[in-house]
């Protein structure tokens, strides 16, 4: 940790409470000098100080802005998110987490920015990250599991955003097989799992997370305006970014610790009572086929099987479902 995340750190151990320039000077390591200087760096940043002779500092505001310090204080997990790389505008995080990937980043690396302009979906689809109204994060892992389970990582992940959501906000949200998560009808977040591995050896995992948090009516444009939604719009007020990824980071690390101890099971269970999906008639386009049917469960191995007007079962790898 850096200077700025210990003092931010302090004041997160101590909260509506004042820290004295000494003490802090001594977490920190630092002169008191130091210090003064890292608050108003903080300052400038956006944060509110109060400062007052004798008593030291006091935080009274934290801004929304998703910078390293402020998601690494108050974290409450082992690795994931405790390494995050923050950018104000990027074309997309995806490419940045695999360079990071390939360097060596830790897993648990978050790669993030404030905005995209050239975020993606999958298949070469765009996404779209306006500045600083959502949360647009590609997650470093490397899970040591073979290659056919590395989908269940994308179920795992929407599980683990669906359920921040449902305890952030109180919001029904429902996950569409694989990748999409609805409120209602429409649209709130998708998420983009891509792979690095060898033979049959997975190297690291990017899983971009896009989460439309803070966007109004209108910050959509056209040809999404029916079809997406925000967190905001949904709940009626704003949420708080930084707190979000908090709580996602350890909903994660938990499901993603039992998943690799325990296997799919749990995951499955979470995911089917929650699903958009089961139950309805859908049409199915994969690379080389086309299929309508029901979707009635998810096999043990988190694949969609979905049974056509013949009473026949067809296994769902990767595809688009539409109803
Ligand atoms: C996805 O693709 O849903 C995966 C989106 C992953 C985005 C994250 S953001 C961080 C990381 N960095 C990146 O560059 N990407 C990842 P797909 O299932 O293909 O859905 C794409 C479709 O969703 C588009 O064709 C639009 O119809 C719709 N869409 C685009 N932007 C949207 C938005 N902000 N909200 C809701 N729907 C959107």
């Amino acid at each position: 940790m850096n200077i700025k995340q210990v003092i931010l750190q302090a004041f997160h151990d101590h909260p509506g409470e004042f820290i004295s320039g000494e003490e802090l000077s001594q977490t920190c390591g630092c002169s008191r000098t130091a210090v003064w200087k890292h608050i108003e760096e903080l300052r400038k940043d956006g944060y509110e100080f109060e400062a007052v002779r004798k008593s030291g500092y006091r935080l009274l505001v934290a801004p929304d802005r998703l910078s390293a310090a402020e998601i690494t204080a108050g974290l409450q997990t082992k690795r994931i998110g405790q390494h995050v790389l923050a950018h104000d505008e990027v074309i997309s995080t995806q490419p940045l987490a695999h360079e990071a990937a390939a360097r060596g980043a830790e897993e648990g690396t978050l790669v993030l920015a404030e905005q995209q302009t050239g975020g993606k979906g999958r298949l070469g689809r765009q996404w779209h990250s306006p500045k600083g109204t959502g949360i647009w994060m590609s997650l470093i892992v490397r899970p040591a599991i073979p290659l056919p389970k590395t989908p269940q990582m994308t179920l795992l992940t929407a599980v683990s955003v669906a359920r921040t959501i449902r305890e952030e906000t109180g919001l029904p949200v429902k996950i569409k097989w694989p990748n999409d998560i609805f409120i209602g009808d429409k649209k709130v977040c998708g998420i983009l799992t891509e792979l690095n591995a060898e033979s049959d050896r997975v190297n690291y995992l990017v899983i971009g997370i896009g989460l439309n948090a803070n966007s109004v009516e209108g910050d959509f444009p056209q040809e999404l305006a029916e079809i997406a939604t925000s967190l905001r719009i949904e709940a009626g007020e704003p949420v708080k970014r930084v707190r979000f990824i908090q709580q996602f980071c350890r909903h994660f690390e938990e499901e993603y610790d039992y998943f690799l101890q325990h296997g799919f099971e749990r995951i499955k269970a979470e995911w089917e009572a929650h699903s958009y999906t089961i139950g309805r008639w859908v049409n199915v386009q994969t690379i080389s086929q086309k299929l309508e049917g029901r979707a009635v469960a998810l096999d043990d191995e988190g694949v969609l099987l979905v049974e056509d007007q013949y009473g026949a079962i067809h296994k769902v790898y990767s595809a688009d479902v539409n109803y």
